[in-house]
């Protein structure tokens, strides 16, 4: 165990950082993969400071009792704990104000902490920073203000550096409360789930079978849109897959519970509520060194490739990204696109297809190209990412079958889908034909739950390109087009 000094508060104290892994003291930065827990990034929620304390003795315990688990995972990786990320803002709320939660940034420099101060740590990353009105506020008062500049903060700096260069970090786990939750990217913006997706619901589970006993798995946007947040940072910037776990109250259930965010001083809750998170921070540590073939608690294993998320996690039904299976072409006199979700590890991503029941045919799957999506970075694909392969010489009124498979095996197969049938309305509609913009289509597609985000939108005038390349107005068509307002 190393502890490291990885910065300095507003108010000048040191932000900590503990480093377990066999030999720590002589071994090198960054020389093996890394797993970040860390605790109390909001003041105010201080069962996540205990909960990444009691995380840490656990691991150096049981190393200490020789646990093949504990030693098998400190031979081959490194455990990181930040156990308060904003100690000004915990030392004020034992100080002045139980419930404070943002740093202690004297925003109106009046040499006064009152209420116009702080800044929310957890939207000051250079992540969608700014990017809406929803996600984060510019007022100083608000408990989500953003700060002046992406990464003004001097916490999140620290945090920065932490994870960009003092460690080969693969996951991390920023514990907070309330809620009973386990959120993971993207934040940003709902309906949007990121391509390594198999990997958090392998890790994490799903609604039915939670990797936390009566925690609530999901995407956090589901819960309310951020910007600037550590995970959406951690995973689109960094490269490192993140969650964010709304801890509990210390009592279950709602609404008859109403500790919030002070969770009692009770040794033998504290203690429960750390020892039901145990199996999945733990997962996560096993999972370091394979991370794109994680040690599942709810059975799953991740595949090479998929068609439909969706059909995992009900949940994501009809997210634009979930179900990329094409069962409607309008590309009769040309091609049609058809892309799957694939592991990066994986090779010859072939697709496969079958035109009027005719001999199979292939096409070599590559990468699908990301297009400029509106709102900027959508790419959070570390360990997966699309590939597109094409079906040629489609006529009106031909019958498709295709499917993919993977490292020339002809045994993994994802799925067969029968075309319905081509017709020739000219528009050969995809999600990056058009650059920069959500596609949904209101016959077939509408996202459950699409009102709220209808209420943030306005509806523009859209083109998409036919496949001759001419610009098709489709603003009549059944395909809406709409852009978050600012
Ligand atoms: O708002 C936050 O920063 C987190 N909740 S808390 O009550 N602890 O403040 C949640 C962040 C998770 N991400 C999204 N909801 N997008
Ligand atoms: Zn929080």
């Amino acid at each position: 165990m190393k502890l490291y000094d990885i910065g300095d508060t507003i108010q000048g104290r040191d932000i900590w950082a503990i480093r377990m892994t066999q030999g720590a003291r002589g071994r090198p930065l960054g020389s093996r993969p890394a797993v970040l827990y860390q605790g109390t990034t909001h003041a105010r929620e201080w069962i996540s400071t205990e909960v990444s304390m009691r995380l840490l003795e656990w691991f150096l315990a049981e190393r200490r009792a020789e646990n093949p688990e504990v030693v098998e995972i400190l031979e081959t990786s490194e455990l990181w704990f930040v156990p308060v990320v904003n100690p000004d803002g915990y030392e004020f709320t034992f100080t002045d104000e139980r419930l404070w939660r943002k740093n202690l940034r004297d925003n109106d420099a009046n040499g006064d902490i009152t209420n116009a101060d702080g800044v929310d740590p957890n939207r000051n990353y250079p992540e969608h920073w700014n990017y809406d009105v929803e996600g984060s506020s510019s007022v100083i008062s608000s408990e989500t203000y953003r700060g002046a500049e992406e990464a003004s903060e001097p916490e999140n700096q620290a945090n920065i550096d932490l994870v960009e260069d003092m460690a080969d970090f693969r996951f991390a786990i920023s514990y907070h409360s309330f809620g009973q939750l386990l959120l993971y990217p993207q934040g940003w913006q709902t309906l949007t789930m990121t391509a390594d997706d198999p990997i958090y619901l392998a890790l994490t589970g799903t609604d039915d079978d939670p990797a936390v006993a009566d925690f609530n798995p999901g995407v956090g946007a589901d819960l309310y849109t951020t910007n600037g947040e550590f995970t959406d940072w951690a995973h689109g910037e960094a490269g490192v897959l993140a969650w964010t776990p709304e801890l509990s109250q210390g009592c279950e259930p709602a609404p008859d519970c109403d500790f919030g965010f002070e969770f009692p001083d009770d040794e033998d809750l504290v203690q429960t509520e750390f020892e039901r998170n145990l199996d999945f921070a733990l997962n996560v540590a096993k999972s370091a060194t394979d991370p794109d073939d994680p040690a599942s608690h709810v059975g799953l294993d991740t595949a090479n490739l998929y068609l439909n998320i969706a059909s995992l996690d009900p949940w994501k039904t009809n997210w634009t990204q979930a179900d990329l299976r094409v069962d409607v072409s309008y590309a009769g006199g040309s091609s049609q696109p058809v892309e799957v979700l694939a592991k990066r590890a994986v090779e010859n991503v072939t697709l496969h297809y079958r035109i009027n029941g005719d001999a199979a045919q292939t096409d070599a799957a590559s990468e699908s190209p990301s297009g400029d999506v509106y709102g900027g970075n959508n790419a959070y694909n570390v360990y997966y990412h699309y590939l597109r392969g094409e079906i040629p010489d489609l006529e009106v009124g031909d019958s498709v079958e295709y499917w993919f498979t993977s490292g020339g095996a002809a045994t993994d197969a994802v799925e067969e889908y029968a075309d319905a049938g081509l017709s020739n309305s000219g528009t050969n509609i995809f999600r990056w034909t058009l650059d920069g913009f959500w596609i949904y289509n209101l016959d077939t597609k509408m996202p459950p739950g699409v009102q709220m985000y209808i209420n943030n939108c306005y509806r523009l005038d859209a083109y998409v390109q036919d496949a001759t390349l001419n610009k098709v107005k489709i603003s009549e068509s059944p395909y809406a087009i709409f852009k978050p307002v600012k």
